[in-house]
C-alpha cells in the first residue's frame, strides 16, 4: 500500500528534527517543498500546493505570508497541519509549553486558520497524552477526554479580546465524543460520522481520530481482531470519508499508547517504506530522549 501526503509531511518534520534536533522552519518548508515537486501526486489537499508554489517562488525569504493568503486571508481549517504533527509530539512531549509552541509555528506553516492551528495542537496534545500513560494499564477513557477537555478551554481562548462569546468549537466536539462513548455500541457508524464527521477539515477529523482510539479499547461490532492498534485503524477506515488521514491520526495515538511492539510485521511488509519509517521513528526516539 502506498503511502499518502499524510506520511510525506510527517517523515519530513521527522527527518528535520533528527538532523537539526530542534524546530528548524526554514529546513521543513524546504522538506516539504521539495518533496512535492518530487512526488506531486501523493494526494496533497487541493489549495496547500498553492503554499509550495508561492515558498518555492519566493525562495523561502518569507516562509508564513503564502500559508496566511490561503482562502482569501482565511488560512486554511483543513487537517494538513495536524495529520503530520506526530514527530514534533514525540519530540517535545517531555515539555508542554515546547510542544505547543512547535506545533503552532510548524503548522503555521502551511496553515494560519485558528481552527486548523487548535486541530494540530488537539492532535499533539492527544499524542502527548497516549505516550505519558502506560499500556500495561487500563486506559480510563472518561478521564483521557476530561484532560482534552480542559486543555483545549484554555488554548480555544479567545485571541482577538473582543469579549466575544466564545465557540470552543474543540471543546464541543470532544463533548460529542464524550456522549458517543458513553453510549458503546449504541453510538453506530451512521451516528458517529453525522456528530463527528470524517472530512478534511480539521474540526470534523481530529475529534473523530480521538474518538476511534479510546473506542477500540474495547472490541467493536463488526471489526473482528484482538489486537486493538489494528482495531483502532480498521474502524477508522471503516468510518469512510478522509480515511487516510483519519487513520493515520487515530494510529498516532495508539501507537503512542501501545508502543510499536504491537504491530504486527507481517502487516508492516504490506506498506512501502515501512523499514525507513520505523528507522526514522529510531532515530527520533534518540534525539527525543538526549534531549
Ligand atoms: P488544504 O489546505 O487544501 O485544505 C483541504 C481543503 O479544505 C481545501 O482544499 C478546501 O476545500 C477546504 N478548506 C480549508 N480551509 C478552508 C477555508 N478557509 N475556506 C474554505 N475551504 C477551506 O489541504 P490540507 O493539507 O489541510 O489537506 C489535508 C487533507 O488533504 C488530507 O486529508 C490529505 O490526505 C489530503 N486529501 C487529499 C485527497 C485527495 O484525493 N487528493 C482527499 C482527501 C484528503
Ligand atoms: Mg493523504
Ligand atoms: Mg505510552
Ligand atoms: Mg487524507
Amino acid at each position: 500500500m502506498q503511502f499518502t501526503d499524510d506520511s510525506v509531511m510527517t517523515r519530513s518534520i521527522a527527518q528535520s528534527l533528527i538532523e537539526k534536533r530542534q524546530l528548524d522552519l526554514l529546513d521543513i518548508a524546504k522538506r516539504f517543498v521539495k518533496s512535492y515537486y518530487e512526488e506531486p501526486n501523493r494526494g496533497y489537499g487541493p489549495a496547500v500546493m498553492t503554499v509550495f508554489e508561492k515558498l518555492r517562488a519566493n525562495r523561502f525569504s518569507d516562509l508564513f505570508t503564502p500559508a496566511k493568503e490561503q482562502f482569501n486571508g482565511q488560512g486554511s481549517w483543513g487537517n494538513g497541519g495536524a495529520m503530520r504533527i506526530t514527530p514534533i509530539a514525540l519530540f517535545s512531549h517531555q515539555n508542554i509549553d515546547l510542544l505547543l509552541e512547535m506545533t503552532r509555528k510548524e503548522t503555521q506553516l502551511t496553515h494560519t486558520n485558528k481552527i486548523g492551528v487548535d486541530g494540530a495542537i488537539l492532535q499533539a496534545i492527544a499524542i502527548r497524552q497516549s505516550l505519558l500513560l502506560n499500556p500495561d494499564n487500563e486506559l480510563d477513557v472518561k478521564q483521557f477526554i476530561d484532560d482534552l477537555i480542559s486543555q483545549m478551554d484554555t488554548i480555544e481562548f479567545d485571541e482577538e479580546g473582543l469579549g466575544l462569546v466564545e465557540p470552543k468549537p474543540y471543546k464541543i466536539q470532544l463533548s460529542l465524543v464524550k456522549t458517543l462513548i458513553s453510549e458503546g455500541e449504541a453510538a453506530n457508524a451512521e451516528k458517529v460520522v453525522q456528530k463527528l464527521g470524517t472530512s478534511v477539515a480539521a474540526l470534523y477529523s481530529v475529534p473523530t481520530a480521538i474518538y476511534c482510539f479510546l473506542r477500540a479499547q474495547n472490541q467493536i461490532e463488526g471489526i473482528i481482531t484482538d489486537n486493538p492498534f489494528r482495531r483502532t485503524i480498521q474502524y477508522a477506515i471503516s468510518l469512510g470519508g478522509d480515511t487516510d488521514t483519519i487513520g493515520g491520526m487515530a494510529g498516532a495515538l495508539a501507537g503512542a499508547f501501545y508502543g510499536d511492539k504491537i504491530i504486527n510485521p507481517a502487516i508492516l511488509k504490506h506498506l512501502e517504506a515501512s523499514e525507513e519509517f520505523q528507522l526514522l521513528g529510531e532515530k527520533l526516539s534518540d534525539v527525543t530522549l538526549s534531549q
